[in-house]
């Protein structure tokens, strides 16, 4: 049989094998950790590897993701289908071993992790989503949800920002089912980490309302088991184990050492930590007692067994609760969807009310809400200008679930958070802030489409038109360097209709995010025909045509600016030249439609205007360089909205002129 020495060394041989193989990867942290994922993973993790999507699993994510082998390893040797072929082609072109752990990518990989920090934000935003669900599924002798969130990280995580915004809130919530392993190493990979942290880690998390078990030996098995038991005990408040590791614990001469961070130990150094640990196995070879000390395949299929059994008579007692359970895991849309949305836009097309968009947006979700009990809506202390809360949003605190975040003011962890509620399932997550903040929320929200995840994210003070905050808070480019983040739906609508239609695009979307920006001020309502309401939802449209002859050029607007737009073909129309206004409230929308349903929006020959209160590159794209762009492209001004408008020629004459100068 083997010992669990056999165990953690197979960890410590596939991770310096598959790194060596690749010349190319991270060996130390595995090889570090590994006494702490044999704890884990062998003797506590709730989890089948038959079905990595069990909806009861425990969740593990591992937010130092450079340590992506030894979640390979750890996948490959309980028996997920990660075959030893993967291991082999650790980090190569289709492998489902790619360098960092991605979701959809590998079996039993929770979270696409590697950006540090945010792996810890995701974790809490599955333990938000586990204590949401709990609360509104589970009767008295059904559990039906009742998981842990482990989570591994190392010192670059602890020193990323997001640490703070994210366990700061964790302690607040009192998420105590939420586990998390501190590889307190002392080196990142400048080296010892002496010279750039040197917080007291442990009091930082007791400063946040975590428990914390400080000084623990990362490679002592009993240390660690202690610690645990203890974290399991503690249901209210987060855990942090803080484990004292040696990064690339096994190697003779690397071990302790910032040269085993983040490249091949090396022929020689691989061949001495073999025989330094006592393992003389070829390389990718594991021999059947090791497998078998690792095999969770019994114990899984047991675990889920249990729980299937308990759900069937869940279904029984209360079946409403147990289907609703099952269409929510499967973020599926309830089935009266379809109708209830057609209403959503037949009211606003009917109430034809000039507000502000983020005053449209409140309505949509006020409607959409009661409609899906999933969304859980949050805002970075902004809810009263975002305009996120609706009349039954009730908040998320130490004692109560809830099913809106008070996310404080952190966009960057809100927006991570958002990605693991998703990730986790049975939620739907939107959330906002102003549109400039997106900025620091910005690399979670790429997270959010290279994840291919559906958040909603709410931007309002959309433009310039914010008025006097000025230029600090007036996005000029964020707009624009949205649209290019692959896989990113952003909508800009102009009124109350497209406000709805956007909103309920990016509900019926299943595979990206979407971004919803919204104006502070008033915008006047559109009039429609039917015909011209059912296209908005594909991002682009004619939405007046020129009385008097064919169009000699086509304006092209979004939000705040396609009323501009209507006045200027107004005017122009009386001196003679027939312009027509196409409303592209979401080019990527646009982007993805037939060939001649875009020409027949955007003829080809006829000159293009575009207007839009942001920077002007996006919008060549559209215009050519034959065409114009009314734009913006330097910083705001602090001024009241309407002078500022007029400053940046945001007035009828200026597209009028516009207009006439290219043709
Ligand atoms: C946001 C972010 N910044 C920088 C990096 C590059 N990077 C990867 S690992 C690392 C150091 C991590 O140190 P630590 O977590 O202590 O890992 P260890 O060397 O102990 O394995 C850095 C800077 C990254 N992956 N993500
Ligand atoms: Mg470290």
């Amino acid at each position: 049989m083997a010992t669990r020495k056999d165990l953690t060394n197979a960890i410590r041989a596939l991770a310096m094998d598959a790194v060596q193989k690749a010349n190319s990867g991270h060996p130390g942290m595995p090889m570090g950790m590994a006494e702490i994922a044999e704890v884990v993973w062998n003797h506590n993790l709730r989890h089948n590897p038959a079905n990595p999507k069990w909806a009861d699993r425990d969740r593990f994510v591992v937010s130092n993701g450079h340590g992506s082998m030894l979640l390979y390893a750890l996948l490959h040797l309980t028996g997920y289908d990660l075959p030893m072929d993967e291991l082999k082609r650790f980090r190569q072109m289709h492998s489902r071993t790619p360098g960092h752990p991605e979701v959809d990518i590998t079996p039993g990989v929770e979270t696409t992790t590697g950006p540090l920090g945010q792996g810890i934000a995701n974790a809490v935003g599955m333990a938000i989503a586990e204590r949401i669900l709990a609360a509104e599924f589970n009767r008295p002798g059904f559990e039906i949800v009742n998981h842990h969130t482990y989570v591994f990280t190392g010192d670059g995580c602890l020193m990323e920002g997001i640490s703070h915004e994210v366990c700061s809130l964790a302690g607040t919530l009192g998420l105590g089912k939420l586990i998390m392993f501190y590889d307190d190493n002392g080196i990142s990979i400048d080296g010892h980490v002496e010279g750039w942290f040197t917080d007291d880690t442990p009091k930082r998390f007791d400063a946040y309302g975590w428990h914390v078990v400080p000084n623990v030996d990362g490679h002592s098995f009993g240390a660690i088991e202690a610690a645990l038991k203890v974290a399991k005990a503690e249901v209210d408040r987060p855990s942090l184990i803080c484990c004292k590791t040696v990064i690339a614990q096994g190697s003779p001469n690397k071990a302790g050492t910032h040269e085993a961070h983040g490249a091949a130990l090396g022929e020689a150094e691989v061949a001495a930590t073999r025989a330094h640990i006592g393992w003389d196995h070829p390389p990718f070879s594991i021999p059947p007692d090791v497998y078998e000390g690792w095999d969770a395949r019994v114990k899984g299929e047991g675990s889920e067994v249990l729980w299937n059994n308990r759900f069937t008579e869940y279904e029984r007692a209360h079946p409403a609760l147990a289907s609703e359970f099952k269409r929510r895991m499967k973020r599926e849309l309830p089935a009266n969807w379809k109708d209830a949305a057609s209403a959503i836009i037949a009211k606003a097309t009917e109430k034809a009310e000039s507000i502000a968009t983020r005053k449209a947006s409140q309505n949509a979700i006020e409607a959409l809400a009661s409609l899906l009990p999933e969304l859980v809506g949050g805002s970075a202390d902004l809810a009263g200008s975002n305009l996120t809360l609706w009349s039954k949003a009730s908040g998320m605190h130490r004692n109560r679930p809830g099913n809106y975040i008070y996310y404080g003011v952190r966009e960057f962890g809100m927006s991570a958070i958002m990605n693991g509620m998703l990730l986790h399932g049975g939620v739907r997550a939107y959330a906002g802030t102003f549109l400039m903040f997106s900025e620091y929320a910005r690399n979670a929200v790429r997270m959010s489409a290279l994840m291919k995840l559906p958040s909603i994210f709410v931007y309002t003070h959309d433009s310039i038109g914010l008025g006097e905050d000025g230029p600090t808070h007036q996005p000029v480019e964020q707009t624009a360097t949205l649209r290019l983040i692959p896989g990113m739906d952003v909508w800009r609508p102009c009124d109350t209709v497209e406000s709805a239609v956007c909103w309920i695009a990016a509900v019926e979307r299943g595979d990206g995010p979407s971004s919803l920006l919204f104006s502070r001020q008033n915008l006047p309502f559109q009039k429609r025909s039917p015909e011209q309401v059912a296209s908005i939802s594909r991002g682009g449209y004619v939405l007046s045509e020129p009385t008097g002859g064919t169009a000699a050029a086509v304006l092209i607007a979004t939000g705040s600016e396609v009323a501009l737009a209507i006045d200027a073909q107004k005017v122009l129309g009386e001196q003679g030249v027939p312009v027509r206004v196409v409303s592209m409230p979401s080019t990527s929308v646009f982007d993805r439609q037939d060939e001649t349903y875009k020409a027949a929006v955007l003829p080809k020959g006829v000159k293009r205007i575009a207007v839009e209160a942001g920077v002007t590159d996006v919008w060549r794209k559209y215009v050519g360089l034959e065409g114009a762009v009314v734009g913006i492209d330097s910083f705001g001004e602090s001024a009241p909205a309407g002078e500022l408008f007029k400053h940046f020629g945001f007035v009828v004459a200026n597209v009028v002129n516009t207009v006439k100068s290219v043709l």
